[in-house]
């Protein structure tokens, strides 16, 4: 096989409402590659496991309030600083599998109100993702599945308003799928993009920023 050392692995997005499937997915897709004997890791984003995460988390949990603008940044500097770890992993072949990343920092803020391009600020120079899987679903059909929980975005009119925001950040790297067709549809959409990337980048296809 053609899975050189010096070849890069793949930065791999999964995007979408909540209770789209990513979660799902993303483990499938773990296990698909392990299977294929590449290097991969699976990430999310908020990391809750940082100083900034912990207070992301609370924040998101309602047990602390912030103003849109501070939690905005701080969903930022939770991808900052994971960066320099990330471009050491992808450069020594590990291909990550990212569950949210700068465009939820984007949609969900802007979705409050705040200025888009003020929230796609902080974002510049963070990795750009080599493919960005957007699980497609409407927020009336996510609702459905099972309800929103506890935490502070899950509620139906918010949803919309993400739903709105998302639409508006689709890029060349985007790639749409209907999160609502079976498990194993999504599934098998999701495999073909991503060997088609994977190998994209194993051909010496280069790292680049945000924003594209
Ligand atoms: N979220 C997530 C944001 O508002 N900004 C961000 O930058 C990120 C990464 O946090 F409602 C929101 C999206 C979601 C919540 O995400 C927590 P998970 O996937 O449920 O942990």
């Amino acid at each position: 096989n053609n899975l050189s050392s010096d070849s890069r692995g793949a930065l791999i997005v999964l995007e979408g409402l909540d209770r789209c499937g990513k979660t799902t997915q993303s483990s499938r897709l773990l296990s698909y590659l392990e299977e294929l004997g590449h290097t991969v890791e699976s990430w999310r984003f908020p990391d809750r496991t940082t100083n900034v995460g912990q207070m992301i988390s609370s924040y998101l949990a309602n047990k602390s309030h912030l103003d849109d603008h501070t939690i905005h940044l701080l969903f930022s500097a939770n991808r900052w600083e994971k960066r320099s770890l990330m471009e050491s992993k992808l450069k020594s072949g590990t291909t990550l599998i990212i569950d949210r990343y700068s465009y939820s920092g984007v949609a969900f803020s802007s979705a409050k109100g705040l200025n888009m391009e003020w929230c796609k600020a902080p974002e510049i120079g963070l990795l750009a993702p080599d493919l960005v899987l957007y699980l497609d679903i409407s927020p009336e059909n996510a609702a459905e599945r099972g309800g929103y929980g506890e935490e502070r975005y899950e509620k139906l009119e918010f949803q919309k308003k993400v739903a709105q925001s998302y639409k508006t950040l689709r890029d060349a790297s985007w790639k749409i799928i209907d999160a609502t067709l079976p498990i194993e549809d999504v599934e098998k959409q999701v495999r073909e993009t991503v060997l088609n990337c994977v190998e994209a980048c194993v051909k010496g296809k280069p790292l680049s920023e945000l924003w594209l």
